[in-house]
């Protein structure tokens, strides 16, 4: 098994003759056109119930008052206009659906087409994890928005992707063959996505060619039937740069009709196409403040050449400027609250401000974004991010989930009420419409999709998340591990201990107490570079020095951050005694000799979680080779390679972080353990034949700053 069919594997599962009698004759669709979502789903259906129970049922179209067994899908319009009513069918949200296996008639209405997919593959994962109990219920999406983005770019490569180029973009144009488009849309379909923005968000204008937007054309056709729409990022500057004009200003009216034409050609060829993507005056990408213009001004202009088309704006709240090093003032977590804040109720309906999870970036943990906080008359998008960019590029193991939860379920208090981050953007808290999710994922044409058959979890729950943000971290492991390896009790403990340690291991051995991923963060985003935080104009400071560490954020000695956060909030991380020990660092500078509430100091906290992470990693070598023989051995040599070379990687972590802060701050390890090796024989001690030693930079990434090559 390649992993290329994910957790829709459909692997075949015994079925005595009481499972036999429950599985359907015939599936019976309420619109038999191919290229509609039903369809879909009923051929989705037929391949399942052969592939798991090899059981053949015919496609047919609808009889109503039929005595054999039988599952009937489509919405509950077409259900009713064909069936006459149907009192039992609860009330449905858009794209909810009602699944009731109750009796020889299984029916799977959705509110719309979509709604009927995700129904049916919620049957399928039900059957592929040999449930065939009777149930009945309805589902209905927490928010109307769940996407996801694509960093690729038009020579197929992608930004922050580690399975492989594009899927979509080769040599500046898109792929003739979209297999794999299909078989993404599947995969996303049955997690209940319904859009996907497909080129990098730092966008380039030659998607907007005619040639390249009748590509689009082709690709959104591949994701129609699986109720899939396609959006796509702009660039600021496109009518400088494509359109030959000689301004981009956002308020020129020549600006303001080449967008609406251009939009006009996008949905020629797109005529669905689900809206704009737009990161501007951020990290170089242009913007509307080259003319002075604010980013509502920006955001705008795009939301009213989508809106006679029913597209929305998906504008970025990612936007910070290059500090200035010499000014310890500034923070970059204070810009999104800055740049947005006084802009709240100027954006137009049909504009969504997607909001990174933390202030920062993706880091291993970050405070929620105060910006959730700030925006009543707006509406909100949360952003993940399922490629583990700064959290080991998918060569390690880190099941995201409880990381997300750690803000997801942040309440903000907002007016001194429940103000759950879920409840704010998913548009409950304030009363928006519109809302949801977006996460970056970046598949590749690897067969693995990330790069790593377990890193498929990750994507996996944030598509229950996007639906249900209250859904529980490891109920959605399970049940992705059993459709994954199958239903072998030792798989699915082991694989699940492994993902529920995985996180908490990673940042006890990248960064802990809030100071922050402490990788290289100047590009790469990966590996262990402590010094690359301080001291320049993209750092976050982690401001170390040989006395102490972390960043006063502060409203009475600091940079004001935590002033940015409602009255309560604000006082809980304003004060070292109320602010929780695991985000010290992000809001606090203190002595390495400064007491936790656990009654450590900080420093040998450091050196403590770098042993007891590393030492965790290591575990999960041994753990998954006690899985040998009962999975395939070609996703079980895969994964086994990866966590071999996390195991060793984790080590570098811990020594290069410990080592590294042993020499800033002199303090010993009361286990001392840093910087005594005493059983290690050093490469470059030994007697070397055919090698050469060399000096490794940064220093803290081999001990004593010498290998051999
Ligand atoms: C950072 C990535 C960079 C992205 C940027 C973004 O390193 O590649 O362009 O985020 O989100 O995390 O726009």
């Amino acid at each position: 098994e390649n992993g290329l069919d994910g957790w829709l594997r459909y692997a075949s599962l015994p079925c005595s003759h009481q499972c036999q009698s429950k599985l359907p004759a015939s599936i019976m669709l309420l619109n038999v056109t191919e290229t509609s979502p039903v369809y879909a789903a009923g051929s989705e259906i037929q391949d399942g119930l052969k592939r798991i129970y090899g059981a053949h049922a015919q496609i047919s179209q609808i009889q109503c008052k039929t005595s054999s067994s039988t599952v009937v899908v489509g919405t509950v319009e077409q259900y009713r206009k064909t069936c006459g009513s149907s009192s039992e069918i609860p009330e449905l949200e858009e794209d909810g659906f009602w699944l009731s296996t109750e009796g020889p008639k299984i029916r799977i209405l959705g509110s719309t087409e979509s709604g009927a997919l995700y129904g049916a593959f919620e049957y399928l994962s039900m059957l592929a994890q040999g449930n065939l109990s009777e149930v009945s219920y309805a589902t209905n999406p927490s928010a109307p928005i769940r996407w996801v983005n694509q960093w690729d770019n038009m020579d197929g490569t992608i930004e922050r992707g580690y399975g492989g180029p594009s899927i979509f973009f080769n040599n500046g144009a898109i792929v003739d063959d979209l297999t794999r488009v299909k078989q993404y849309a599947r995969l996303l379909a049955s997690i209940r996505i319904n859009a996907v923005v497909v080129n990098n968000v730092n966008a380039n204008a030659t998607l907007l060619t005619p040639e390249n937007l009748k590509g689009l054309g082709r690709i959104a056709d591949v994701f129609r039937p699986y109720g899939i729409k396609v959006g796509i990022s702009l660039n600021f500057a496109s009518p400088e740069t494509l359109g030959g004009l000689d301004t981009f200003d956002p308020l020129d009216p020549s600006v303001i009709s080449w967008w609406s034409n251009i939009t006009e050609q996008v949905y020629q060829h797109v005529p669905d196409m689900a809206g704009y993507l737009v990161k501007a005056d951020s990290e170089g990408q242009p913007g509307p403040q080259t003319y002075n213009r604010t980013l509502s001004d920006g955001a705008n202009l795009f939301a009213r050449a989508v809106h006679p088309y029913g597209g929305i704006v998906m504008f970025r709240a990612f936007v910070y400027n290059q500090l200035n090093e010499s000014n310890w003032t500034e923070d970059r977590a204070n810009a999104a609250v800055n740049f947005f804040k006084d802009l709240d109720g100027e954006f137009d309906d049909n504009v969504v401000v997607q909001i990174k999870y933390g202030p920062i970036d993706f880091q291993v943990r970050e405070p929620a974004s105060p910006l959730f906080a700030n925006l009543l008359n707006t509406s909100t998008a949360m952003e993940l991010e399922v490629t583990q960019e700064y959290l080991g590029q998918q060569s390690h193991l880190v099941y995201l989930p409880p990381l997300w939860k750690t803000v997801l379920d942040f309440d903000l208090r907002v007016d001194g009420k429940p103000s759950l981050v879920r409840d704010v953007y998913t548009g409950k808290r304030f009363k928006r419409k519109l809302g949801g999710s977006a996460a970056v994922v970046n598949v590749g044409t690897n067969t693995t999709w990330l790069g790593s058959h377990l890193s498929m979890s990750n994507l996996y729950a944030y598509g229950r998340l996007a639906w249900n943000p209250t859904d529980d971290s490891q109920t959605m492991l399970q049940d992705w591990i059993r459709l994954t390896f199958g239903l072998d009790r030792t798989v699915l403990n082991t694989i699940t201990k492994m993902s529920m340690e995985s996180w908490p291991a990673y940042e006890g051995y990248s960064g802990n107490l809030g100071i922050q991923t402490l990788t290289d963060i100047l590009y790469t985003h990966y590996g262990p570079n402590p010094a690359s935080q301080d001291n320049n104009g993209w750092g976050q400071w982690t401001r170390a020095d040989h006395i102490g560490i972390g960043m006063d954020r502060t409203v009475s000695n600091g940079t004001g951050f935590s002033g940015q956060y409602p009255d309560e909030v604000a006082a809980m991380y304003e004060s070292i005694d109320t602010t929780p020990d695991d985000l010290l660092l992000w809001f606090h500078h203190v002595n390495y000799t400064h007491r936790l509430h656990s009654g450590k100091t900080v420093i040998q906290h450091f050196y403590d979680a770098h042993y007891t992470g590393a030492a965790t990693a290591q575990t999960f070598f041994t753990q998954w080779e006690s899985l040998k023989g009962k999975i395939d051995d070609e996703r079980y040599n895969h994964v086994l390679r990866l966590l071999d070379y996390q195991s060793g990687h984790s080590i570098i972590w811990r020594d290069a972080i410990n080592n590294f802060y042993y020499n800033l701050s002199g303090i010993p390890d009361t286990a001392n353990r840093v910087n005594h090796h005493s059983w290690r024989i050093e490469a470059e001690n030994m007697k070397l034949d055919g090698y050469k030693t060399y000096t490794v930079s940064p220093f803290e990434t081999a001990s004593g700053s010498m290998a051999i090559v």
